[in-house]
C-alpha cells in the first residue's frame, strides 16, 4: 500500500467508525406527543380519569395523541407540541407505584407530582409552541400527563410502556 492510499483508506475506515458512532446515538428512542383540545369554549369534563374506558375517553375534549404505546428501555426523546389554539398545556412523565391509586391533590385539582414520582416533564407549553426532552427510561409502565389544573381529569393522559 503506498502511503497515500493508506491514507485514503484510513479516511474511509474513519468515516465508517463516524457513521457508525451517529447510527449509535440516534438509536435512542423518539416519541411525538400532541397536546390538543377543542377549544376554551368546550367544557371541560372531569370524567375521563385513569380508568375510564376508551369510549368514555373519546368524549373527552382534551387529550394526548402520544406516536406509540410502547419504547425501548433507554434514553427515550420526547417532542411535545401543544396544538391548542388558546389554552397552556404540558407534559409529564410519571411512573406511580400503583396506577389503581393515584395521589391526587384535590386542592390544586391536579395528580401530586411528588407521590406519584416525577421523572421529568416539558412544562407550560404556550399555544403552539414545541418543546422535548430526552429522558433515561427504565422498564415499566409510565403515566402521561398534562398537569395543568382539572386538565388530567378532562382526559389528559395516556400510558406509555418501556420494554427492556
Ligand atoms: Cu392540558
Amino acid at each position: 500500500m503506498t502511503k497515500r492510499l493508506k491514507y485514503a483508506f484510513l479516511g474511509v475506515v474513519s468515516a465508517v467508525v463516524f457513521a457508525a458512532s451517529s447510527f449509535a446515538a440516534s438509536a435512542e428512542g423518539l416519541v411525538t406527543a400532541h397536546l390538543w383540545d377543542k377549544g376554551a369554549a368546550m367544557e371541560m369534563t372531569p370524567n375521563f380519569a385513569y380508568g375510564a374506558s376508551a369510549a368514555d375517553k373519546a368524549k373527552a375534549t382534551m387529550g394526548i395523541k402520544l406516536s406509540q404505546m410502547s419504547v425501548p428501555a433507554g434514553k427515550v426523546k420526547f417532542n411535545v407540541t401543544n396544538d391548542s389554539k388558546d389554552t397552556i398545556h404540558e407534559m409529564v412523565v410519571l411512573q406511580p407505584a400503583d396506577l389503581n391509586k393515584l395521589a391526587y391533590v384535590d386542592a390544586e385539582n391536579r395528580l401530586s407530582e411528588e407521590s406519584n414520582v416525577h421523572i421529568g416533564e416539558v412544562s407550560e407549553l404556550d399555544p403552539g409552541k414545541t418543546g422535548s426532552v430526552t429522558l433515561d427510561m427504565k422498564p415499566g409502565t409510565y403515566l402521561i400527563v398534562c398537569n395543568i389544573p382539572g386538565h388530567y381529569k378532562a382526559g389528559m393522559w395516556e400510558l406509555l410502556k418501556v420494554t427492556k
